[in-house]
């Protein structure tokens, strides 16, 4: 086994505790057996499938800050703040899916797609993030920096539904407007909807964990981890364009659904008359000739190229941003750099 397996089952251990603590409050309120096991079901179909990089995130980075091994009960302690984020992550992605329309999420059916479940699934996402809270009480309420950690993940909750709110009706389908898109308005919805959950979060927390609780210190941290967190939705609106849904484990729906991605918004400052004529015609339409129109316009316009010549831009700049880091302050340049070699040039 890898030295990324092992982190990763041990981290894994972690998710089987919390879940049976989730369920437990069930059990404590006299669900029925079948509520109980719907719960469950929520819980493994939505949780743990990911890349985990967010959660896994929280205990790599308590580590570095601390500066040497973890013992168990820190490594957990830290796992159980990841796994706070990987239930916040599956809360968003199961409302997401409903909203976007989309087909499948890590390789399998969206959870509101399973015949049994549909608009429960509204429901379920809301279950998702009342577990946060309720595992952050059941291990951090005699903790000095618990105040702090439930007003982070309510902020974060609040700054990343901005950025939904923006995303979706920036991509209105009944009148598909392109002049509403620009790379300013792309910047503003992609770091409240990504940038700040899934990069300042993990950090925070560490650093909340390891006693950095300096608003100067994490305005440094967001200074980094924003435009981090920028560069990944790019990537994540790229691979909706090119990236094969066995490989990226989704099937992309930005054109049809007429969202403001990156590649639309650079197709746009490119695109002659004529060009922009094709995108005015096809962009942000069911039909799914219609969205290959669209896919032949960024091949001719070479969106691929520009794509890398962006992520080339973009890596350079966040070395910059990192090697300024005054690490006398208590922070680690490791912690941006093992969040850099986890994304640069990722193919899922
Ligand atoms: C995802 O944006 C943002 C959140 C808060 C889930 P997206 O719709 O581009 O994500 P995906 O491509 O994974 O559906
Ligand atoms: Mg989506
Ligand atoms: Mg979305
Ligand atoms: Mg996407």
């Amino acid at each position: 086994m890898s030295e990324k397996q092992i982190a990763r089952e041990r981290f894994q251990a972690v998710f089987s505790k919390i879940s049976d603590e989730c369920l437990q409050y069930l059990r404590d309120n006299q669900m029925p057996a079948e509520a109980v096991k719907w719960f469950d079901d929520n819980l493994q179909y939505n949780t743990p499938g990911g890349k985990l990089n967010r959660g896994m995130s929280v205990v790599d980075t308590y580590a570095i800050l601390k500066g040497g091994e973890l013992s168990d009960a820190e490594y957990e302690k830290a796992a159980i703040l990841g796994w706070c984020i990987e239930l916040l992550q599956a809360y968003f992605l199961v409302a997401d899916d409903m909203m976007d329309g989309s087909i499948t999420r890590r390789g399998q059916p969206c959870w509101y797609r399973q015949p049994q479940v549909g608009n429960i699934a509204i429901n379920d996402a809301f279950m998702l993030e009342a577990a946060i809270y309720h595992i952050l009480k059941l291990h951090f309420k005699k903790e000095s920096y618990y105040g702090d950690l439930l007003e982070l993940f309510h902020d974060i909750t609040f700054k990343t539904e901005l950025g939904q709110l923006v995303d979706l009706i920036t991509a209105d389908e009944e009148h598909v407007d392109l002049s509403k898109f620009s790379l300013e308005k792309h910047h503003y919805i992609v770091v409240y909807k990504t940038a700040f959950y899934s990069f300042y979060l993990p950090v925070a927390l560490a650093m909340y964990m390891a006693g950095l609780s300096d608003e100067k210190q994490h305005q440094n941290a967001l200074d980094v981890l924003i435009p981090l967190g920028e560069y990944f939705q790019v990537q994540d609106d790229y691979l909706d364009a090119f990236g094969k849904p066995e490989q990226i484990g989704k099937i992309g729906t930005d054109i049809e659904d007429n969202k403001c991605s990156w590649c639309v918004c650079i197709a746009l400052q490119l695109a002659n008359q004529d060009q922009r004529k094709t995108l005015d015609d096809n962009y942000g339409r069911k039909n799914p000739d219609q969205a290959s129109k669209i896919k032949e316009l960024y091949a001719e316009l070479a969106i691929e190229d520009k794509f890398k010549s962006y992520e080339k831009d973009a890596h350079d700049r966040i070395v910059d941003l990192i090697e300024k880091i005054d690490e006398s302050s208590g922070m680690r340049k490791q912690v941006y750099y093992a969040f850099l070699y986890k994304v640069f040039g990722r193919t899922k």
